[in-house]
């Protein structure tokens, strides 16, 4: 497998893209409900992912693809190449900000994590990641994260994590905010993520997130030494929908042990 050829195709297709949906701005974009009023999908998350769905069948048709608005692949398992998009991470931020939304994508190859991006379209921030490689932001390495305390860290959390719900202990996370920083939401799991893995965040989580919402930041992850995983400190499972958590290595166990296991 060419890794290199596939980074360069990764990159071209997704500023494309990005070029796509900055166009479609001066546009009309048509809105639509999925589960709810805040379960939005655009003509533009279609017209996207079809985009890469049909760049990726062109150039790899051995490879799978699995995209949030399912005009990919049905995925049940993760043997051989499969490519992970999201193609708009943040709609409602496209919808109502015109900024603070992502393209992110991951290419893992028998499960295994391989390649890993996160643009920020409005922005033109690139953040990329060959596994074993390291990860760059516009082409410079991002250094591995330094250790970080709780009360010099910022993390990034819905407010809706404060109020009682059932995957947490609302009392435990309040404490965490108390002795924290600062906390702040973007309303893009991508583009927190990616502020986690540059260190402008220490830690991130979100109640329920798919394999398209993290599978780039993942890769990137690794390669910066901040770690993924669920609620309980296990692997996040790509083929379920589940609490997600990426932080600072330093800051990781103790967040679940103390603020996030129920
Ligand atoms: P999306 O914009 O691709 O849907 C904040 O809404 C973050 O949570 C976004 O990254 C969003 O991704 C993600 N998310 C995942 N599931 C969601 C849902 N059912 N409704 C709203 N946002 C969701
Ligand atoms: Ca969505
Ligand atoms: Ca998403
Ligand atoms: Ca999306």
């Amino acid at each position: 497998m060419d890794v290199h050829a596939i980074d360069q195709f990764a990159q071209k297709t997704i500023r494309e893209a990005g070029e796509r949906i900055k166009h479609s701005l001066n546009e009309t974009i048509k809105v639509m409900e999925k589960s709810s009023s805040s379960d939005l999908v655009t003509n533009m998350d279609m017209e996207i992912e079809q985009f890469f769905v049909k760049e990726v069948n062109e150039a790899y048709p051995e490879h799978r693809i699995l995209g949030e608005e399912g005009f990919g692949d049905s995925i049940q398992h993760l043997n051989g190449v499969v490519w992970i998009v999201d193609p708009i991470d943040g709609t409602t931020n496209f919808i109502n900000q015109h900024r603070n939304f992502c393209i992110t994508l991951g290419v893992y190859v028998d499960g295994m994590g391989m390649l890993g991006y996160i643009y920020q379209v409005m922005t033109g921030e690139m953040i990329a990641a060959v596994q074993g490689q390291g990860a760059t932001i516009n082409g410079q390495p991002i250094p591995k994260l330094p250790p970080v305390r709780f009360e010099d860290a910022l993390i990034g959390v819905n407010a809706s994590w404060v109020a009682p719900n059932r995957h947490i202990d609302h009392e435990r996370v309040t404490k965490l905010i108390q002795r924290v920083r600062g906390t702040r939401s973007y309303g893009s799991a991508a583009l927190e993520i990616s502020y986690v893995v540059t260190g402008r965040l220490d830690a991130y989580f979100s109640m329920r997130l798919s394999a398209w919402d993290v599978a780039g930041g993942m890769v990137i992850a690794q390669e910066v030494g901040a770690i993924c995983g669920t609620l309980h400190g296990k692997p996040f499972d790509l083929m379920k929908k589940q609490p997600f958590i990426i932080a600072n290595a330093s800051l990781y166990k103790e967040l679940i042990e103390d603020y996030l296991v129920k």
